[in-house]
């Protein structure tokens, strides 16, 4: 179908697709550096660890930044639309001697914040309490030993200096996520003590003077890591008790829950109680694998909710690291992925589908909500990559598969 019939289609249902066109173009999501290099970072300590699990060896990784901005760069000519990019602590460019975490500093980023001006990319950040000797043990923030405490809180505060300094070069706020592995693989004794020890670290980290028109912090929880089964300091209900009494943000993973907990549902009560709600998207197959995302009910559930609820209360986000295919294309299939389902969810007449909810007509509810599931969407798509001059179909794999040839596989 032409996108000219699809838009008299969408039309009849009262659905402006020039609007949403313009509407999915604003919309901008953080795309994580992390799935480049399979978590790595540019320091000694490599691998992810420390509650997560990279699987898979394929060739062509990104080993210095800038292979990473180039691989980047390559995804994003690929991707409709003006995107951010997600950055972690480890990812600092280092002269000769490698700068400890507890005093990384502007300096070690400005690399990418000169490249990222350049391009018009905002930028994110991460600290990273994880890949390094203090965490071997998975503790960090809640560690019992008050000088391994005290190293990480400076790598905290840190880090929320280098969101700012990053939000206000670029001139676009900078979300600061705080997650923390720390945990017990086996039943813990004292549930409270690691609990109080990692609020009272947090404090200390945010009552430190920051400019929040720059820096956004948002913290996130998790239900267990690989090796940490039985406890995470951080749970959800640690994270939402902690953010609310703070004023911080608490942020979602996809992958963070019980399998069969539907995250979609969760949205609205945060929307209530935050004036944000941050994401991290991710697909768990199983157990929290990080698998690129797909166009499933998941990612469909929590699109739908993000459009119902307007995309500028919330804070988009991709994590998911899958080191066993080509990492470019991984970026590029799981941002236009999330791309389509906002696209889905914006051509879906959600006041008609709403009213028919509270007018009880339940039967019509359910016939429309499948029925438009088939209305034209790609067409729409389809014109929304010719307008941002991307490929609008499987083409692109095409042009990254060539890139491996040329540029990836030299790197082995
Ligand atoms: C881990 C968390 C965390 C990391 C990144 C690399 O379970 O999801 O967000 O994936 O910080
Ligand atoms: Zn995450």
């Amino acid at each position: 179908m032409s996108y000219a019939e699809a838009k008299s289609k969408y039309a009849k249902v009262g659905i402006d697709t020039e609007k949403v066109l313009k509407d999915l173009e604003k919309i901008s999501i953080s795309m994580h550096c992390w799935q480049g290099d399979d978590v790595g970072g540019f320091e000694t300590v490599r691998g992810a660890g420390a509650g997560t699990l990279t699987t898979g060896n394929y060739p062509g990784k990104a080993r210095t930044p800038e292979e990473l901005m180039a691989d980047i760069d390559f995804a994003m000519a690929l991707i409709p639309g003006r995107h951010r990019v997600n950055l972690h602590a480890c990812y600092g460019v280092h002269g000769d001697k490698i700068v400890d975490r507890d005093k990384l500093s502007p300096k070690e980023f400005k690399p990418w914040v000169d490249w990222a001006k350049k391009r018009g990319y905002g930028l994110d950040f991460n600290p990273t309490f994880f890949s390094h000797p203090k965490a071997a043990d998975a503790l960090t923030l809640s560690n019992p030993d008050p000088k391994i405490r005290a190293f990480w809180v400076k790598h905290g505060i840190q880090c929320l200096k280098i969101a700012e300094y990053f939000g206000k070069e670029l001139k676009t706020p900078c979300a600061v996520n705080y997650w923390m592995p720390d945990g017990y693989k086996d039943e813990p004794s004292d549930r409270l003590g690691p609990r109080m020890r990692m609020a009272d670290s947090l404090d200390k980290i945010f009552k430190t003077r920051y400019d929040k028109r720059y820096a956004v912090p948002t913290l996130e929880s998790k239900l267990f890591g690989i090796g940490l089964e039985s406890y995470t300091v951080g749970s959800n209900e640690f994270v939402l008790g902690y953010a609310l009494k703070r004023g911080i943000l608490a942020l979602l993973d996809m992958g963070h829950f019980h399998p069969t907990e539907n995250v979609a549902d969760k949205i609205s009560s945060f929307k209530m109680f935050f004036p944000k709600v941050a994401f991290h998207i991710s697909r768990p197959v199983r157990w929290d694998s990080d698998h690129v995302i797909r166009q499933d009910d998941a990612l469909r559930g929590a699109a739908q909710e993000i459009v119902r609820m307007g995309p500028s209360n919330f804070i988009i986000a991709l994590d998911y690291f899958d080191a066993s295919i080509n990492r470019v294309a991984a970026w590029v299939l799981g941002m236009r992925n999330m791309q389509k389902e906002l696209l889905k969810a914006m051509l879906t007449p959600n006041a008609q589908l709403k009213a028919l909810q509270d007018a009880g007509e339940y039967t019509a509810q359910l016939v429309m909500q499948e029925e438009f599931k088939n209305y034209p969407f790609e067409s729409v798509w389809a014109e929304f990559c010719k307008r941002a001059k991307v490929p609008a179909g499987e083409e692109w794999f095409k042009s990254v598969s060539k890139y491996e040839k040329d540029v990836l596989l030299k790197r082995c």
